[in-house]
């Protein structure tokens, strides 16, 4: 087991931190951030304020209104909080080049090298919230500890301006009266599971037998197992290393057409697929590109704590974000899907199931098939399936209980939107392997 000192870096009520600092009338308010011109979908993130009534992230906003009348509903505004969202990483990266962000507002830093120049994690750990107060005008909880799945539990410990230490040796004195769905990947059903078995909290969960998790849950139980004792070993993956692979696709003539629009999200997710494993990586977060047909461009990505490659998982979570995308009875000109958050599958493959493995040989067998006989050879039935599917059938259907953890949602027209405006519609098939910048 590799000694490391891990910082997790995590911004407090985010966007609604933003809206209350570029506001200051609303310092102090119950503010709430969702939806687009405040009135579709869900409450994307809520002030300290607000969150005292009961609002809370992915709530209906209707909800929200009703729990908190007085409450101040902001649409998203998400290229101010994407700026912030650089600053933020550039201060990190002041530190190491072991950054790891995990979505917009948190990353995670590999500081064990840091030290000898900056002085122990935890003087570090203070300069970063300091550095965000001064310089952005915002607040960051900060958690440390040996490992990063005890750094995340960490910095969520205290918030709001939180600060929170786990030393190497401490790790099950900080863990035996969490709640069992803290732990990072323990959803609602796993966490109902366990509650049938008696178990609330992760020092109950490390009672158990490795045997006896395996028997419950499977290899995840195994995973569970390692977590409840504060033990993970996944290493920090720095950012410049990260890159995304996508592929995407102008319609000839805009189109609504179901079949067709989920015929095209499998065969951009087959290629994607392809491509993932051509370079023997595996992606956690899964995105789609929508753009419709009066050039209005939508990004959602979900972003999955068992690392996916197959082409299958790749067009479940495409097709499940593209279903609650808003179309406005529009059509669609423009579809793409994205993997980003790439990774080396090695050490990771206990996350698999042994049908995964399975299906990772078979979908091998099918990428020489196609690169001998061509791209159409072979079309997987799930991309022609009829899909007059149940449009509330949960986004997880077909995924680890430990699969979706969070989801980021950004929309507006791009600037390259507009430029392929100005130069026409023309037909484009596009692959592309960049840097994450
Ligand atoms: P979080 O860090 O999960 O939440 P937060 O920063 O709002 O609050 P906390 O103090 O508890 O960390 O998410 C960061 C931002 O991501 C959040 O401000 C808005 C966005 N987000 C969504 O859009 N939908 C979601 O369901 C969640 C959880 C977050
Ligand atoms: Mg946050
Ligand atoms: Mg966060």
């Amino acid at each position: 087991m590799t000694t490391r000192t891990i910082i997790h870096v995590d911004m407090d009520a985010f966007y609604a931190s933003i809206e209350q600092r570029d506001n200051p009338s609303l310092a102090g308010k119950p503010v709430i951030v969702g939806g687009v011109g405040g009135q579709r979908g869900v409450v994307s993130a809520a002030s300290y304020e607000a969150r005292r009534y009961g609002v809370h992230s992915a709530m209906p906003l209707k909800k929200a209104r009703a729990l908190c009348p007085e409450g101040v509903f902001l649409p998203v505004d998400m290229e101010k909080y994407e700026a912030v969202s650089r600053q933020l990483r550039s201060i990190l990266c002041s530190y190491t080049p072991l950054v790891e962000p995990l979505s917009l507002d948190e990353a995670f830093l590999d500081v064990t090298a840091s030290i000898a120049l900056f002085g122990d994690a935890e003087k570090i750990g203070r300069e970063i919230k300091d550095r965000v107060r001064n310089e952005l005008n915002l607040t960051a909880s900060v958690g440390i500890a040996p490992n990063k799945f005890l750094a995340k539990i960490a910095s969520d410990y205290r918030k709001p301006d939180g600060f929170v230490v786990i030393q190497p040796g401490g790790e099950a004195d900080f863990l035996r009266d969490l709640p069992v769905y803290k732990v990072y990947g323990v959803g609602k059903v796993m966490a109902r599971r366990l509650g049938d078995h008696g178990i609330e909290t992760v020092g109950r969960l490390a009672e158990m037998s490795r045997e006896h998790l395996r028997r419950l849950f499977g290899k995840q139980g195994e995973h569970l197992y390692e977590l409840s004792r504060g033990i993970d070993d996944n290493p920090v993956i720095a950012e410049a290393e990260a890159k995304s692979i996508s592929q995407e696709t102008t319609f000839d003539v805009d189109i609504d057409n179901n079949d067709e629009l989920r015929r095209t999200f499998a065969r951009l997710s087959d290629r994607v697929g392809a491509r993932l494993r051509e370079e023997g990586l595996v992606s956690k977060t899964v995105g789609i590109k929508v753009r419709l047909a009066d050039f209005t461009t939508m990004h959602r990505e979900r972003t999955l704590l068992d690392p996916v490659s197959s082409d299958d998982q790749i067009l479940s979570v495409a097709w499940n974000l593209f279903r609650a995308v808003p179309l406005g009875g529009q059509k669609v000109r423009l579809l793409g899907v994205v993997a980003s958050s790439l990774e080396h599958p090695s050490g990771q493959l206990h996350l698999f199931s042994e049908q995964g493995e399975k299906n990772c040989k078979a979908m091998r067998t099918i990428d020489n098939i196609r690169r001998k006989f061509g791209d159409t050879a072979i079309e997987r039935a799930s991309g022609l399936r009829p899909t007059g599917e149940n449009r509330d059938r949960p986004y997880d259907k077909g995924l680890s209980p430990f699969s979706p953890t969070h989801e980021k949602e950004a929309e507006g027209e791009t600037a390259k939107g507009r430029r392929r405006k100005a130069k026409g519609n023309k037909r484009d098939e596009t692959a592309k392997t960049k840097p994450r910048s």
